[in-house]
């Protein structure tokens, strides 16, 4: 059985030399909880090398997403500084295996919330919400994984991008969501895609997280899980998420 470090280790140098890896965890004999103590070692090699904690993301919250990668449980990942691209700024795919694209509603964390704590109390837990993008890329040979081996990869976590923060509206849970590439709509959705209401992804994201002792912080950022199916990520393409009366989010992408 190979030990949980040398399967955090494996990921970590996929990650670092962009070369895809075969999957790991059945032949590991790895179940879902022992696949977040390797996500936790994973993000624990960039925090050694300096990158800090700065929130989380959940995955696969809603249908497109999980009949994409044929997995349908909701799970969640660690985001570092290092991770986040300006709003508008360029990602290199170079570094990068077989990147996607999708857009993303992002939550600035203003108090921490409680594991359980009612969804209407969630409106004093956020201060702002944002359109954003994520970039995934699963370090896993043709983008193809069991539930323990995305979450032991951090949920393919790569880079992000967060359009303007603003007051959290009245509603959100049924807004239109398109990504955009180079102009054109590649992927139309809505809010309402994401567990009902994207809110709800952070209700679940506090359970989930706090059962395995993660403490959400004041200012972080939380990603609710993308609302559409990814689109390849391309050298050259601007990408843009429009969530409507949230605005957009837009990366470049170079070579
Ligand atoms: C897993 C990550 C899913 C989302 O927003 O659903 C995710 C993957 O699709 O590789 O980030
Ligand atoms: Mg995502």
């Amino acid at each position: 059985m190979t030990d949980l470090a040398t399967i955090a280790e494996r990921l970590d140098n996929a990650a670092r030399t962009a070369t895809a890896i075969p999957q790991l965890a059945a032949d590991a004999g790895i179940d879902v909880d022992t696949a977040y103590a390797v996500q936790e070692a994973l993000v624990g090699h960039r925090l050694a090398r300096g990158e800090t904690l700065v929130g989380l993301k959940m995955g696969l919250t809603s249908r497109a997403k999980m009949a994409q990668v044929g997995v349908d449980e909701v799970i969640w990942g660690r985001l570092t500084d290092a991770m986040r691209v300006d709003d508008g700024g360029t990602v290199t795919v170079g570094g990068l295996i077989h990147p996607r694209v999708e857009p993303e509603v992002a939550f600035l964390l203003d108090r921490l919330p409680e594991p359980g704590e009612p969804l209407a109390d969630f409106a004093s837990a956020v201060r702002a919400v944002a359109p954003a993008l994520e970039v995934i890329d699963s370090r896993y040979r043709d983008f193809t994984f069991s539930l323990p081996d995305v979450i032991a990869d951090n949920t393919s976590a790569a880079a992000y991008t967060i359009g303007p923060w603003q007051p959290v509206p009245a509603g959100i849970d049924n807004l239109g969501v398109l990504l955009e590439v180079d102009g054109r709509v590649v992927q139309t959705g809505s809010t309402a895609a994401i567990l009902g209401d994207p809110r709800r992804a952070l209700t679940e994201g506090v359970r989930l997280a706090g059962r395995y002792g993660v403490q959400l912080r004041t200012g972080w950022v939380f990603l609710a899980g993308a609302a559409t199916a990814a689109v390849p990520l391309k050298p050259g393409a601007h990408v843009r998420a429009v969530v409507e009366s949230l605005g957009t989010a837009s990366l470049k992408v170079t070579p």
